[in-house]
C-alpha cells in the first residue's frame, strides 16, 4: 500500500477555503456566521455541493448535522467508518478558519484519497456539526446530539431572554424539533474520528512547526450567572436606597477574576457575555445575566474554582448560578497520535505534541469510546475568535496531506511500531 501516491491539491484547497470565507464576510475581514443563521445556511448549502462534487453521498440529520459518506468499492459497504469533521458556524465577528479549515482540509483529503486510486479500506465520513460554538446555548451541540448527550430540554434553552434557541432555528429549516432524537447514532458505527483544526494559540506559529498532534482537550464548564436587584428611577432614587444589579454583578466579575488568577496558570476563566435588564440610561439595572466559561486540564483545579465561585455568589444577595454544561477533559487515542506522527515522518514534516485550550467536537467522540485524534495547523500569531484569524495556505495543504495519510494508515493499520491505543484495526 503506497500511501505516498496520495497527493492533495493545494490550489483546489485554497479555492475552497477562500470561497467558504465569503459566507458572512464582514468589511474588516472577519465573519458574522452564527449557527443556522442565513449566512451559515448558505455556507452549508455551498459545502454540501462541494461534498457531492467530491463523490460523497450527502444527507442532513434531524438536528441539521450534515453527513457526507464514501462507501468502499466492495465488501465493507455499510460497515463502521472512519469519520472526520468540524463546523461552519463561527463566533460573533470571528475568523474565517475556525472550523472551516478542518472542513476544507477534510474534503481535500477525501478527494486526494479517491484520486490516488487506492481502494478506501472502509466507509469514510465527513461531518459538518451543528452549532459547535454554542451560539444558541452550550456548544458542540451537533456531536452531542449525535450521541444523545444533550442536557434535558437543551434545544428549548437559550442564553437569555429574546435569544434564539435551537428548536426555533431547526423549525425555521423545516425540521421538527421533537424528532431531534433521530440524530442519535451508535458508537459502533465508528472505527475512529479525526478532526483537523487551527491551533487557536501561538505555539506552532512561533516555533515554525506545521503540525500539532493533540494529546488532550481541556475540561470546560459553562455557567449562567444571574444577579437580581431592583429596577427603579435613575433620577429620583437616592443612592443609599438602591439595589443595583449591575453594581453587584461588577463586584462578582472582579471577584471571579481574582479567584481564578489565584489558582495559577493551569486554569482560565472568562465572563464573556453580560446582559443588563431592562437596559436603559434612566433605569437602575434590575437584573443582570452573564456567562462564565471555566477551563482547565486539571479536574482538581476546576473543582476548587467552582467552590470559590459558589462562595462569591453566596456572599452576593440576589446572585445565582446555573450550570449549562460541564465537559470532561478529552484524551486523544495514543495509536492515532502515532499514526499522525508516522504520516509526518514519511512526509518529512515536523510536528509537536500539545494540548488544546479550545473545545471541539473531537471532545464528544472519546466519551463514547471512539478512538479520536486531532491534528492542529498553525494560525498566524495564534490569533483566533477575531477578524485577524489567518493561516498560511501551505500549512493547510500540509495538514490536509497528513490527514489523508493518517486516515489510510488507520484504515489499513499501517506503520506504527507500538500496538498501544485502541484503534480497532478491522
Ligand atoms: O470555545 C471554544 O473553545 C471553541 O472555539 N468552540
Ligand atoms: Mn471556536
Ligand atoms: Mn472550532
Amino acid at each position: 500500500m503506497d500511501i505516498s501516491r496520495i497527493k492533495v491539491n493545494k490550489v483546489r484547497l485554497r479555492k475552497d477555503l477562500e470561497a467558504l470565507g465569503k459566507f458572512g464576510e464582514e468589511p474588516d475581514g472577519g465573519i458574522l456566521r452564527p449557527a443556522l443563521s442565513e449566512a451559515d445556511l448558505k455556507a452549508r448549502e455551498w459545502f454540501k455541493g462541494r461534498m457531492r462534487d467530491a463523490g460523497l453521498q450527502v444527507r442532513e440529520d434531524a438536528v441539521a448535522n450534515i453527513i457526507g459518506r464514501l462507501e468502499p468499492a466492495s465488501g465493507a459497504e455499510g460497515g463502521p467508518c472512519i469519520a472526520t469533521g468540524s463546523h461552519t458556524d463561527a463566533v460573533l465577528h470571528g475568523g474565517k478558519f475556525d472550523g472551516a479549515a478542518g472542513l476544507c482540509c477534510s474534503l481535500e483529503a477525501l478527494r486526494a484519497i479517491q484520486e490516488s486510486g487506492i481502494p478506501v479500506p472502509c466507509p469514510l465520513e465527513l461531518m459538518v456539526f451543528t452549532d459547535e460554538e454554542g451560539g444558541h446555548y452550550a456548544g458542540t451541540f451537533g456531536s452531542r446530539a449525535m450521541f444523545n448527550l444533550l442536557v434535558e430540554g437543551e434545544i428549548y434553552k437559550s442564553r437569555g431572554a429574546g435569544r434564539p434557541f435551537l428548536a426555533q432555528s431547526l423549525e425555521r429549516m423545516g425540521k421538527d424539533p421533537a424528532q431531534s432524537g433521530k440524530a442519535v447514532r451508535s458508537p459502533s458505527e465508528f472505527r475512529a474520528f479525526l478532526e483537523l483544526h487551527i491551533e487557536q494559540g501561538p505555539v506552532l506559529d512561533s516555533l515554525g512547526i506545521p503540525i500539532g498532534v493533540v494529546e488532550g482537550i481541556v475540561a470546560i464548564d459553562r455557567h449562567m450567572i444571574e444577579v437580581e436587584g431592583k429596577a427603579g428611577h435613575a433620577g429620583t432614587t437616592p443612592m443609599r436606597l438602591r439595589d443595583d444589579a449591575l453594581v453587584k454583578a461588577a463586584r462578582i466579575v472582579t471577584a471571579v477574576n481574582r479567584a481564578v488568577r489565584s489558582l495559577g496558570a493551569d486554569i482560565v476563566g472568562t465572563i464573556g457575555e453580560m446582559k443588563v435588564h431592562p437596559g436603559a440610561f434612566n433605569i437602575i439595572p434590575g437584573r443582570v445575566e452573564m456567562t462564565l466559561d471555566l477551563r482547565s486540564m486539571k479536574k482538581s483545579i476546576l473543582k476548587t474554582a467552582r467552590g470559590k465561585i459558589r462562595e462569591i455568589l453566596r456572599s452576593t444577595r440576589g446572585a445565582s448560578l446555573a450550570t449549562a454544561l460541564s465537559k470532561d477533559r478529552a484524551r486523544k487515542d495514543r495509536k492515532i497520535m502515532e499514526f499522525i506522527e508516522e504520516s509526518c515522518r514519511q512526509r518529512g514534516v515536523s510536528w509537536k505534541r500539545m494540548g488544546s485550550g479550545a473545545g471541539h467536537d473531537a471532545m464528544t467522540f472519546p466519551t463514547q469510546g471512539i478512538p479520536t485524534g486531532m491534528i492542529f495547523i498553525p494560525c498566524k500569531e495564534g490569533k483566533s475568535h477575531c477578524p485577524e484569524e489567518a493561516i498560511r495556505w501551505e500549512d493547510a495543504a500540509i495538514g490536509a496531506q497528513i490527514l489523508a495519510d493518517t486516515i489510510m494508515r488507520i484504515g489499513f493499520n499501517i506503520g506504527t511500531k507500538s500496538t498501544s491505543g485502541k484503534v480497532r484495526a478491522h
